[in-house]
């Protein structure tokens, strides 16, 4: 075919996306999907390629809906979420789509917010730049089913209390004046969020995108308050290297044609345990 795009079945974009990489590695392949399409019907496809490391990039659009349908609750819909297929209010607790990547084992894991065109930008490069499987949470308003769910970051006025900029090697303050910063409790190890000052300055967190260990990357996942989405970190929040499916694959189909030459596949269907059907 001689396209950029295709669309594929509802939910099975990354199984199809997981062949065209593995075959076609001069190709940059990327997955375009939604909150719906990518955690309800396609959550098993989803997980599946994050582990793999297949070289692909997957944009998930949260809109907190399902918008092509008409407005029904989505796996990220918060609880309580009245819909026309939730009429008293969903009871389903919502996936963290952060957390759930890296309890994948993703080695690429981001967030970003749709109007925020600098730093989208920015998330993207890096997400293009990744050796393996890419997944980039980003924030998208439904202006017709959902409108207004990211409202808090968008705002000028309340966003600088609620979103936390990730960047490697940086220690991790927001707000005004950069006045918040977010510490880390020792004998819990949980995260939270305290007014900087020259007593606790030196124990604000440095962010390591590239640390072996996804446990502080999961920890900032949690730090948002999921009713408010005050203190919601945007940008990278792990980036580690990993062997990639789809060059050991083929390093894989290399040493077999080394060691027993070209396949015949016709050869290999007629061949070994074959059955003759009588009668
Ligand atoms: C196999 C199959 N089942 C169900 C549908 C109906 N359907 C189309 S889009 C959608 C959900 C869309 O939600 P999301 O992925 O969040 O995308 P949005 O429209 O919100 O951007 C569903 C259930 C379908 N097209 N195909
Ligand atoms: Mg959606």
């Amino acid at each position: 075919m001689n396209t950029y795009g295709m669309h594929s079945i509802h939910g099975r974009a990354p199984a199809i996306a997981t062949g065209l990489a593995a075959s076609r590695r001069d190709l940059s392949v990327w997955v375009v999907t939604g909150d719906g399409d990518a955690l309800s019907i396609g959550g098993n496809h989803l997980i599946h390629a994050l582990r793999r490391n297949v070289n692909l990039k997957i944009l998930l659009f949260n809109n907190r809906i399902y918008g092509l349908t008409k407005g029904q609750y989505s796996p990220t819909s918060e609880v309580g979420k009245v819909t026309k297929s939730t009429p008293m209010g969903s009871l389903d607790a919502p996936f963290n789509p952060v957390s759930l990547a890296l309890g994948a084992e993703a080695s690429f894991v981001a967030r970003t917010i749709d109007s925020d065109r600098r730093h989208l930008t920015d998330v993207l490069r890096q997400a293009a730049a990744h050796p393996g499987t890419a997944l980039v949470e980003i924030y998208q308003n439904c202006n017709i089913f959902n409108d207004g769910a990211f409202d808090t970051l968008k705002d000028k006025q309340t966003a600088e209390e609620a979103v936390i900029r990730l960047e490697h090697g940086q220690p991790i303050r927001f707000g005004a004046d950069l006045a918040r910063g977010v510490v880390r409790d020792r004998l819990t190890g949980d995260l939270s969020v305290v007014d900087v000052t020259s007593d606790n300055e030196s124990e604000i967190l440095v962010h390591d995108a590239h640390s072996p260990s996804p446990t502080t990357a999961f920890a900032l996942s949690r730090l948002a308050d999921p009713d408010t989405l005050r203190h919601t970190p945007v940008g990278v929040f792990r980036s580690v290297e990993r062997p990639v499916y789809d060059v050991q694959m083929s390093e894989q189909l290399d040493t077999a044609v080394e060691q027993h030459g070209e396949g015949d596949l016709a050869a290999l269907l007629a061949g070994g345990d074959t059955w003759t059907v009588v009668g």
